[in-house]
């Protein structure tokens, strides 16, 4: 009997300790499209219209198609200079607010059939989707919904010439990672000659929850960018960065005095924060131009952002759990200018280089707290995001140890969630073992998708903690990894 009951403690705890089941989901989660958007990270927003000939950044709706000739464009060339950035998709303004569509579209003539590009046969959207295809990046677009060449903007017959330039763009250009809306709302413009003002009504002209249910329909992988989401949210600013507590999760803020939120009206002070168990899985994207604008300037030549301002824009975007969105804007030859390419070059390089040797991938890691051997902590350095260690479900505080054979040195810490979980660590530290005691090297709330911490002075040590300080359930890491930064 008593070896009876010896066995069946013994199944019991084997049991236990190989077959715990996977922690129960926290909070709003991401849909497989936004998992997808997760890991793109770094990705370029082209801005190249007859506003780049204008040498303006507002188009105002009446350049002569004429001027749009960009004798050497070539893009594959623009697209691998991406590439070498370390970018991994590309969203091509297919139409600015001057309205000027860079495929030859049904819906206005205003558009590249006009121009004297590929002697008014061309259709840009497809060069640089081809482009992109070919070189194996992302690509997504961005219609603008103001449009200051349209007699009809401000009608309803306008927004059905919006939503048909989107089913355009959706039926030709094959599967599309983004569908890039913006809030801005009229003001004065050419309109067909009308050179007047236009206001509408924010909170009802576009309507955006039908347009956005075509996009559903047509590209259902597309992620749905604008300052409230829905898939994706807007940070908050154009300067490249999130708060350092950005939640994934959002719930957006009506204006003063109003019962909902449309694009183009929220109180957008809480874009850079998300919020703390917000109503939905709305990730925050961080946009900023490589130049000083978002088209190409001549006398910008010295404003282009050199590597390393760069990366320290990728630690405060993606290493705050958003992404980052870079404005590129091909100069009036077609082309990206010298200074740009090398600034992308030295950035992609460095990013490459400082995250390729993870240096866990020798620690022994250790953990009381773990969810059994489905879950151990070897999953933590296996490179594969599919893969986590978790801790038991009473376990909201736990420890996680590295250690080394011989001292390591690092500068970056990155750790990331397994996210289809949701996001669930609230606080959290890192120690590293110096002089007999733990010390505290990095401290942080939220992590989600990805977090980095760049150290001011690389440490060198063998042992180093993870240790979560809050969570409101038991905690998941798909990676946990500490890099030395390369030199530029
Ligand atoms: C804004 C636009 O007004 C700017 O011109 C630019 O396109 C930027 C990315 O989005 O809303
Ligand atoms: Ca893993």
């Amino acid at each position: 009997m008593k070896n009876i009951l010896l066995s069946f403690g013994c199944l019991f705890i084997y049991l236990f300790s190989i077959a715990q089941p996977a922690p129960r989901p926290y909070g709003a989660l991401p849909s497989a499209r936004q998992l997808k958007w997760h890991e793109t990270e770094v990705y370029g927003l082209i801005h190249f219209t007859p506003t780049t000939f204008e040498n303006k950044e507002w188009g105002y709706g009446d350049a002569d198609p004429k001027i749009f000739n960009p004798s050497m464009f070539d893009a594959e060339k623009i697209i691998s200079a991406l590439k070498a950035g370390g970018l991994k998709g590309v969203i091509l303004v297919s139409k600015h607010h001057d309205g000027f569509a860079l495929w030859p579209t049904k819906t206005t003539s205003y558009n590249i059939s006009q121009s004297p590009f590929r002697n008014g046969k061309g259709d840009m959207v497809k060069e640089i989707e081809q482009a992109c295809r070919k070189l194996g990046m992302k690509f997504g677009v961005y219609c603008s919904p103001w449009d200051r060449n349209n007699p009809r903007y401000g009608t309803s017959a306008y927004v059905e010439d919006y939503r048909n330039q989107l089913k355009e763009l959706y039926s030709n250009y094959g599967e599309l990672f983004m569908s890039w809306h913006d809030g801005a709302n009229g003001g004065d413009g050419f309109y067909g000659g009308q050179r007047t003002t236009k206001k509408i009504d924010r909170s009802t002209y576009y309507g955006w929850d039908t347009t956005w249910a075509i996009t559903r329909k047509m590209q259902p992988n597309a992620n749905i960018f604008s300052d409230i989401g829905w898939d994706v949210r807007w940070v908050g600013n154009e300067r490249g960065f999130a708060a350092e507590t950005s939640w994934a999760t959002f719930t957006p803020v009506p204006v003063e005095g109003e019962s909902k939120t449309v694009p183009g009206q929220l109180d957008d002070k809480q874009n850079p924060f998300g919020t703390r168990n917000g109503a939905n899985w709305v990730p925050a994207e961080c946009d900023v131009p490589l130049r000083k604008g978002w088209f190409y300037h001549p006398e910008d030549k010295d404003k282009v952002k050199s590597p390393a301002q760069l990366f320290d824009l990728y630690l405060k975007s993606v290493g705050r759990g958003a992404a980052l969105d870079l404005g590129i804007a091909p100069n009036t030859n077609g082309l990206l200018a010298d200074e740009d390419i090398a600034s992308l070059k030295g950035f992609g390089t460095l990013v490459n280089e400082s995250f390729k040797k993870n240096l866990a991938e020798n620690a022994s890691i250790t953990s009381k707290e773990t969810r059994g051997k489905t879950f151990s902590t070897q999953y933590l350095k296996d490179g594969n995001l599919k893969t986590y260690w978790a801790s038991s479900d009473n376990e909201l505080t736990p420890t996680i140890e590295f250690s080394w054979k011989e001292n390591i040195s690092f500068d970056l810490i990155r750790l990331r969630e397994f996210i289809p979980l949701g996001q669930r660590v609230e606080s959290f530290k890192v120690d590293v073992f110096e002089n007999h005691q733990w010390k505290k090297i990095a401290e942080a709330t939220s992590i989600g998708a990805c977090r980095i911490f760049y150290l001011q002075q690389p440490v060198s040590t063998n042992r180093v903690r993870v240790k979560i300080n809050a969570s409101p359930v038991c905690v998941t890491f798909s990676e946990i990894g500490f890099y030395k930064k390369a030199e530029l």
